[in-house]
């Protein structure tokens, strides 16, 4: 190794984790507060549920990577209702999350964390770096999708999230 300051996985990490973040508050944001407790169908969540279960994903894999576990059934479920207390809930826990993750060095990314069912049967067992990308990204990135079709069918304009949208075309971006 040179002189130069090698940037950890977490690093790497973080780097991409903080956009997906502010992809989530642009969601967020364009959300009608009055429209709380819609569902687009009796199986679904209310939005003001899905944007909870959204922050507290956060939590609990983040947590769960200290922990070296996820253990279903041991996560108590926060209501939200309004998008001031939201924001700031999230803000709360994404700090808190960011400062988990950057504690993790190279070695402890090879870590495993594993998933168990309340019988106690777990059902997976990865390595933190692979459980940051799949577990926790691929799982916020799923329900960032559901909160963008809600959003069509509110009929609200859908921000610029990954790319323009009807809305917001690539000239009007940002
Ligand atoms: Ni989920």
């Amino acid at each position: 190794m040179g002189v130069l300051q090698a940037v950890t996985l977490a690093e790497q990490f973080l780097g991409i984790w903080n956009v997906d973040f502010d992809v989530t508050l642009r969601l967020f944001g364009a959300l009608p507060e009055e429209r709380w407790d819609w569902r687009p169908h009796p199986k679904s969540r209310t939005v003001g549920d899905l944007c909870a279960h959204i922050v507290e994903i956060e939590d609990w894999i983040s947590r769960a990577m200290e922990e070296e576990a996820f253990r279903f059934g041991q996560h108590e479920v926060r209501p939200v209702e309004s998008r001031d207390g939201l924001l700031a809930w999230a803000a709360e826990v994404h700090e808190r999350a960011v400062t988990r993750i950057r504690a993790f060095d190279d070695g402890k990314m090879e870590r495993p964390v594993r998933w168990v069912r309340p019988d106690g049967v777990e059902i997976m067992n990865l390595p933190v770096a692979g459980y940051l990308h799949t577990v926790l990204r691929g799982h916020v990135i799923h329900h960032q999708g559901q909160l963008s079709v809600y959003l069509r069918l509110l009929d609200v304009p859908v921000p610029y999230l990954r790319g323009p949208s009807a809305d917001v075309p690539f000239a009007a971006a940002r």
